[in-house]
């Protein structure tokens, strides 16, 4: 058996294979699914948020955070690593009405599980506890001061770092500034996430199109298989957009995250000159 030497991207749940407690560690076993992220601020190297996810947690407040546009950047990244996405609302009871923001984020997907909580409220936070099996490894992301460690702490005994929010902005300080994992009592694993402001997507396409399946639909329809999506006849998407099937703001979101991709996979000197146009 070979000797255990820590790879550079160790991540948040790996797991790694110990023979005895305090022997030498032998290997990290095979990752089942792993979250992977653009590193912020540089051009090439890709970030691992997590290893062994089961369940991504997108967690956003219903107030100025909620934003459907970053559901879908979050979902592409859940479906691109085989992950099942679960949106979680919060704050619900600041509001009242909760409904408009659960039916916004339903309509994204018809099979996508959203639901609402007041994350400080333990009963509240039932609805998910099912998410929490035995054996089952849940990633949290979103914003900071959504409710992240509130979560965790409702659904755990532990009491980890929660910032206060203002009520007039709805911005928490950052408490959590790196991963963390929780066992729960009922054999589940949480891992918390520093709120990540800007979540640049990595090689992300089959993820991007299955969670714009809608839309990779619609696509199908064009008479012209190098169909543009601007002046040709018969074109899936511009009956889509005319008919109402497809809202622009959801086609704009796509188109953006396509171009991401391709930006990423040109040549670093080429990257620079589409800058500059
Ligand atoms: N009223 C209310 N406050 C919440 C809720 N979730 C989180 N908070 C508060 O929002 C602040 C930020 O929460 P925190 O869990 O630290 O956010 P994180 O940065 O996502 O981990 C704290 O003051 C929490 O008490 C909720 O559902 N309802
Ligand atoms: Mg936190």
């Amino acid at each position: 058996m070979g000797v255990f030497s820590e790879p550079k991207n160790l991540a948040v749940g790996d797991w790694i294979l110990i023979p005895n407690e305090g022997e030498r560690p032998l290997r990290i076993l095979d990752r089942e699914s792993v979250l992977i992220r653009k590193a912020a601020g540089k051009r090439t190297n890709d970030q691992t948020i997590a290893a062994n996810v089961d369940t991504l947690f997108i967690v956003m407040s219903c107030d100025q955070d909620f934003n459907v546009s970053r559901i879908e950047r979050y979902m592409a990244l859940a479906f691109e690593a085989g992950i099942t996405p679960v949106v979680i609302l919060t704050k619900v009871d600041l509001i009242d009405d909760t409904d408009s923001f659960k039916q916004e984020a339903q309509a994204l997907q018809k099979d996508l599980r959203v639901e609402c909580v007041n994350a400080k409220d333990k009963l509240s936070l039932k609805v998910i506890r099912n998410c929490c099996t035995e054996g089952h490894t849940i990633a949290l992301v979103g914003s900071s001061g959504v409710g992240k460690s509130t979560i965790i702490n409702g659904l755990t005994d532990a009491e980890q770092l929660t910032a206060e929010v203002s009520v007039e902005d709805g911005k928490g300080q950052h408490t959590t500034t790196s991963r963390s994992l929780h066992l729960l009592n009922d054999g589940g694993i949480l891992i918390d996430t520093p709120g990540i402001r800007e979540l640049q997507l990595s090689d992300c396409e089959t993820g991007i199109e299955d969670a714009f399946d809608d839309v990779m639909q619609f696509m199908m329809q064009c008479k012209f298989n190098n169909c543009q999506h601007e002046t040709e006849i018969k074109c899936g998407i511009k009956a889509a957009l005319e008919s109402g099937e497809l809202d622009q703001r959801r086609w704009e979101n796509f188109q953006k995250l396509q171009n991401e991709q391709k930006l990423r996979d040109k040549p670093q000197y080429e990257k620079g000159r589409s800058r500059k146009q």
